[in-house]
C-alpha cells in the first residue's frame, strides 16, 4: 500500500511488490561482466520492498548488489516507473538499457518509457549503499545503514495524453480559500489530440475545459476559483479534501487540508491558533523490516503516539513515507520533514564541497514535491547537527534555505541546532530547534536552565529573539527491562527522570514552543563495530526510545504519557 486512498481510478497501476532475484556484488565486477544484461545465475530471492541487511547472511553486507524483476506488457504500451524509494546510489536498466541514475534514498524517481513493446521485459536495478565523505548521510551516522529497494516499485500503464504534475496551492482569508491548481498533461501521441480535462472536490466537478496538445507537448493549465467558506484543516480536527484531476483516459487523484502556518510570540500559529508542540522524534525503523516499513505497524506507530498525548512528530532523520503522512494527515498531528544531513561529526569541507551541496538540494526538491500536498507538514528542515558555527556551514545553509522558500513559501523553515551557544545559522530560519542532552552526554538534567538563558541572550543579540525555539533532541537512554530501585545510568529509571525533568524545564520558559522527546522507539545502532563513535550503544540499538524496537512501553513512556496528557494543546 503506497497511500490510505485511491490515486488513480483510471490509469492502471501495478506494484511490483514481491519475489526479485538479488545478487550481492562485493567485488563490484556487476558492470563489467554486465549483469544488466546477464543476471548471474548464482543469486537469491529476495523480497520487494525490503532492506537486504534483514535477510539471513546479508547482515553487515554494505556496497553494491543488484535486483531484477521481469515485467510483462500485453501490448504495446506507454509505461512510467516510480521507484518510491531506494537507498543510495540506483541505476535503473530495461532490457539492458540505462534508463538513467538516481542518488537518494527516501524519495520518489521515475521513468517513462513510451511504446514500450508487448512482451517480457528485463528491469534490472544495481544499487549501491556505501556511504563515504560526500554522501548523505556521511559514513558518519548514528543509524544502521541498511541497503536495498525500501518501498514500493510502481508499474503505471500510460494512455496517450496522461497527467505528468497536479499542484494545488491556496491562499486563505479566514475561511475562503483562493485555490490555484496547476495540471500538467503531455501527450505521448505522434499526432495532435483534443480532450476535456475535469476536476473534482470530492466527488463534484469544480472546473472543465477542452484541452488541445501537439503531438509530444506538454501543456500546464492553470485553474483559479474562489472557495469561500471552507473547513480548514486543524491539529486534532482535521478536514480534508479530495481533489481529483480527469481527461477521461487518465486521472490522478490527491488530497489536501486547508490551512495557515505562521509563528508569533515564539509560538507555532495554526489558523492563528497557537500550538504547543508535544513531539516525539521518529526514525521509520524496525529490526525485522529495516526502513521498509510496513504500513500496518505505521498504523501501530500512529495509536502509540497517540496514546501518548502527541500533536506532533519529527520525521528524523529523512523523508518518510506517503503512508505515514497521510494517516498523520488524517489524524490531525503535524509534521516535521527533514533531509538526512546528520552532522554531528560532519567536516567543514565537507560541507563546503559542491558535491554534497548538489545533493542536498536535489533531496530538498524531491522531498517538497512529494510531500508539499500534505496538511501535516509544517516544517521542512534542511539539516541536523550539523556544525554551525563556521561560515562553510552559513554558505551552504543559505543555499539550502533559498531553495526551499523559493519552492515553498507556506511552510516554516527550520533545522536543529547541537552548538546553540555559538551557531551563527540562527537569523536564517523561521523556527529554531535544539538538540542537547544534559543528564546524558553532559552535566546533570538541570543544565538546561543556565544553556536556555544564554542561548535565549544570544538569539536575542542576533536578531533571532522572536523566532519560536523547539527543544528538537534530548532524553538518554534506558535499556528496556531495566527497571530498579535506584536510577542509574541505561535504567529505565533514569531516562524516565531525564526526560520528566527537562519537559518540565522547557515547559516553564515562555520562549520554548514545543517538546520531541529522542526518541520514539529504540533503534538500530550504527553497524560498523570497528568504529570510535557510538561506543555507547548497548545492544547495537539507540535505547533512547519510549517504546522499546518491538513498540513495548518503557517507564518513560508512562511518565511521558502523564506529562503530554496533562498539557493543553494551546500554550
Ligand atoms: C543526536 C542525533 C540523533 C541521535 C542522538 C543520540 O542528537 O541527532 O540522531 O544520534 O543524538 O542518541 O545521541
Amino acid at each position: 500500500m503506497l497511500r490510505t486512498f485511491q490515486e488513480h481510478h483510471i490509469r492502471q497501476t501495478e506494484l511490483l511488490d514481491g519475489p526479485w532475484d538479488f545478487a550481492a556484488d562485493p567485488g563490484n565486477v556487476g558492470m563489467q561482466e554486465k549483469w544488466f544484461e546477464r543476471f548471474p545465475h548464482e543469486n537469491r530471492s529476495l523480497y520487494v520492498p525490503g532492506c537486504w541487511n534483514n535477510e539471513l547472511n546479508l547482515f553487515d553486507y554494505e556496497g553494491v548488489a543488484w535486483y531484477k524483476k521481469t515485467i510483462r506488457t500485453e501490448k504495446r504500451q506507454h509505461v512510467r516507473l516510480i521507484f518510491h524509494a531506494v537507498l543510495g546510489h540506483a541505476d535503473i536498466y530495461l532490457n539492458g538499457k540505462h534508463l538513467g541514475y538516481h542518488y537518494g534514498g527516501y524519495t520518489p524517481f521515475e521513468f517513462i518509457v513510451p511504446s514500450l513493446p508487448e512482451g517480457e521485459h528485463l528491469l534490472v536495478v544495481r544499487t549501491d549503499s556505501t556511504l563515504d565523505r560526500l554522501t548523505i548521510p556521511t559514513e558518519h551516522v548514528d543509524w544502521f545503514h541498511y541497503g536495498g529497494i525500501i518501498r514500493p516499485v510502481e508499474l503505471q500503464v500510460l494512455p496517450d495524453i496522461y497527467i505528468e504534475r497536479l499542484k494545488i496551492d491556496y491562499e486563505l482569508d479566514g475561511s475562503d480559500a483562493r485555490l490555484h491548481v496547476q495540471v500538467q498533461v503531455t501527450s505521448l501521441a505522434a499526432a495532435g489530440s483534443s480532450e476535456t480535462l475535469t476536476l473534482y472536490a470530492d466527488n463534484d466537478v469544480f472546473h472543465t475545459e477542452p484541452i488541445q496538445l501537439a503531438a509530444g507537448q506538454t501543456l500546464i493549465c492553470s485553474i483559479e476559483q474562489a472557495w469561500p467558506s471552507i473547513r480548514l484543516w486543524n491539529p486534532g480536527k482535521p478536514e480534508l479534501y479530495s481533489i481529483r484531476a480527469s481527461t477521461g483516459q487518465d486521472d490522478k487523484i490527491d488530497r489536501i487540508g486547508f490551512r495557515r502556518i505562521e509563528t508569533s510570540g515564539h509560538r507555532i500559529l495554526i489558523n492563528g491558533n497557537p500550538l504547543f508542540l508535544k513531539g516525539v522524534n521518529r526514525h521509520e525503523e524496525h529490526p525485522e523490516w529495516g526502513f521498509a516499513f510496513p504500513p500496518r505497524l505505521m498504523q501501530k506507530d500512529l495509536d502509540i503516539a497517540r496514546e501518548l498525548g502527541c500533536n506532533a512528530i519529527r520525521g528524523s532523520h529523512y523523508p518518510q513515507s506517503a503512508y505515514w503522512l497521510d494517516l498523520l494527515d488524517e489524524h490531525g498531528i503535524v509534521f516535521w520533514s527533514e533531509i538526512p544531513m546528520w552532522g554531528a561529526f560532519l567536516p567543514n569541507e565537507t560541507a563546503a564541497e559542491s558535491l554534497f551541496q548538489e545533493r542536498a538540494l536535489v533531496m530538498l526538491e524531491e522531498m517538497i514535491t512529494a510531500q508539499y500536498h500534505h496538511p501535516s507538514v509544517i516544517f521542512w528542515s534542511v539539516h541536523n547537527e550539523i556544525d554551525s558555527r563556521t561560515q562553510e556551514a552559513y554558505t551552504m545553509t543559505k543555499r539550502l534555505v533559498d531553495l526551499v522558500r523559493q519552492l515553498d513559501t507556506s511552510r516554516l523553515v527550520t533545522y536543529a541546532t547541537m552548538h546553540p551557544l555559538e551557531d551563527v545559522l540562527l537569523p536564517l530560519f523561521d523556527v529554531i530547534g535544539i538538540n542537547k542532552y544534559y543528564g546524558w552526554y553532559e552535566g546533570k538534567v538541570g543544565g538546561f536552565e543556565g544553556m536556555l538563558r544564554q542561548f535565549h541572550e544570544r538569539a536575542e543579540a542576533m536578531g533571532a529573539g522572536d523566532t519560536p525555539v523547539l527543544m528538537t533532541e534530548f532524553g538518554g537512554a534506558g535499556i528496556f527491562g531495566d527497571v530498579g530501585w535506584e536510577p542509574r545510568l541505561f535504567s529505565e529509571n533514569y531516562q524516565a527522570h531525564i526526560v520528566s525533568e527537562a519537559l518540565r524545564l522547557f515547559k516553564a520558559d515562555p520562549k520554548i514552543g514545543g517538546t520531541f522527546i529522542w526518541q520514539f522507539a529504540d533503534t538500530r545502532g550504527d553497524l560498523k563495530s570497528g568504529g570510535t563513535y557510538f561506543r555507547d550503544r548497548a545492544r547495537s540499538f539507540n535505547n533512547k526510545g519510549l517504546v522499546n524496537e518491538y513498540r513495548k512501553p518503557k517507564q518513560a513512556f508512562r511518565e511521558v504519557r502523564d506529562i503530554y496528557r496533562s498539557w493543553a494543546d494551546s500554550h
